[in-house]
């Protein structure tokens, strides 16, 4: 109407500034419509994410990345309220290339562009250093896939996570090792991050727990691509189960060059090697049923539909299948923005207690944390790989 009144106003300004004697058009009678409500006001809201999107596991990275900018653009979809305000999300991304000192500067890149929350980072060796540089700052972080204990032992309110951690990766796989594989001679190789380590002391802990005992343990990097010398070294212990604590873009190639060296063994690991990507990085040398791997969470029944829509559409919408984490990612970005909701502030501060109480409904099942930030009730999938393809074992509660 006021658009009307000024288009009617400007043509007779027009008419009067040429001199013309024709008169203008009549203009329309003004309808009687109700005035246009005012526009909602708006609120910004940044979410930073952190995940390597550069190096061996940019793959996981960008599928954790692909995984916020879903959640993201669904959120602004909806017109998320947040108080009386209409909120506006954007996602600021880093990567921080797995590597430590990258993920703190990522960090401080974020706390210094006044983020109101963060989703990442994807690596324990990376989530630890970050999340005091968070804490520090008040931004609440929610890692979706650092499995490291540390993260959440060190007293930080800010930190949380949605997976369950390496104590219960490590400790189920263990079990199972000596209990439904009947392994013989365990041996163990880890990459001396906070992650493949940690995992690896999980797996040996409870290996022995159950009555086993770890024939062997070597080390190696994220980053080696030759392990001729350390599987040479363990195949002298004539080993059925290997363990591998670290990521796929490492077990991949290991899983190969163990098969060249006539290694016949059950490969065994954590989230990290659990992935899409497994099968195409061992150059498709995973035999069925060959690998064991466990994702640090899990549905079934009626909440396994829910997450195969969520695959189905991301795949739709972005082109790629799921490697691993995304799904996780998705559920953090929904659940920094529940409490936000619940709370009527996106400032730190004022969610974050609504953030440590929340109840949330996911594609990954029921989220609520414990008084140190962890999952409660977190659950693990056991995996094999049967053409290919990811096999569904068991969810492990
Ligand atoms: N949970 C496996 C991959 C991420 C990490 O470093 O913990």
């Amino acid at each position: 109407m006021k658009m009307k009144w000024t288009a009617v106003a400007m043509a007779a300004l027009v008419v009067a500034a040429c001199g013309k004697k024709e008169e203008a058009p009549p203009a329309a009678a003004p309808a009687a419509a109700a005035p246009a409500a005012p526009a909602a006001e708006t609120i910004a809201v940044k979410i930073g994410h952190v995940a390597p999107t550069s190096g061996a596991i940019a793959h996981l990275g960008k599928d954790n990345e692909l995984g916020a900018k879903m959640a993201i653009d669904e959120l602004n979809a909806k017109n998320v309220k947040i108080g009386d305000k209409v909120a506006k999300f954007e996602l600021l991304a880093e990567d921080d290339g797995a590597d430590p000192k990258q993920g703190a500067a990522a960090a401080q890149k974020l706390v210094d562009s006044k983020v109101n929350g963060v989703i990442g980072h994807l690596n324990s060796g990376t989530t630890i250093p970050a999340s005091k540089i968070y804490s520090d700052a008040g931004i609440p972080q929610i890692s979706p896939s650092a499995t490291n204990p540390k993260y959440t032992q060190q007293g930080y309110k800010t930190a949380f996570r949605v997976v369950a951690n390496d104590g219960q990766l490590g400790g189920t796989l263990g079990k199972y090792a000596v209990e439904t594989l009947k392994g013989q001679s365990i041996v163990v190789i880890d990459d001396r991050t906070a992650y493949g380590q940690g995992v690896a002391e999980e797996f040996s802990k409870a290996v022995k727990a159950a009555g086993g005992t770890i024939k062997g343990h070597e080390f190696t990097t994220d980053k080696s691509t030759d392990f001729n010398a350390i599987l040479t070294k363990l195949k002298g212990q004539k080993p059925d189960v290997l363990f591998y604590g670290g990521m796929d873009a490492v077990a991949g190639p290991m899983i190969k060059q163990a098969k060249q060296l006539g290694l016949n063994v059950k490969f065994m690991g954590g989230d990290g090697i659990c992935t899409s990507e497994l099968v195409k990085l061992s150059g498709e040398t995973v035999a069925d049923d060959q690998v064991v791997c466990a994702e640090a969470g899990g549905v079934d029944g009626d909440l396994k539909a829910g997450l195969d829509k969520f695959k189905a559409d991301f795949k739709t919408k972005t082109g790629v299948d799921v490697q691993i984490y995304a799904p996780y990612v998705y559920d953090a970005v929904n659940v920094m923005a529940a409490a936000m909701e619940k709370a009527k502030s996106a400032d730190p501060a004022v969610y974050l207690p609504e953030l440590a109480k929340i109840e949330y409904k996911g594609v990954t099942g029921n989220i609520a944390f414990d008084e140190k930030g962890d999952i409660k009730n977190g659950a693990l999938t056991l995996y094999t790989y049967k053409g290919g393809k990811r096999e569904q074992i068991a969810v492990v509660r």
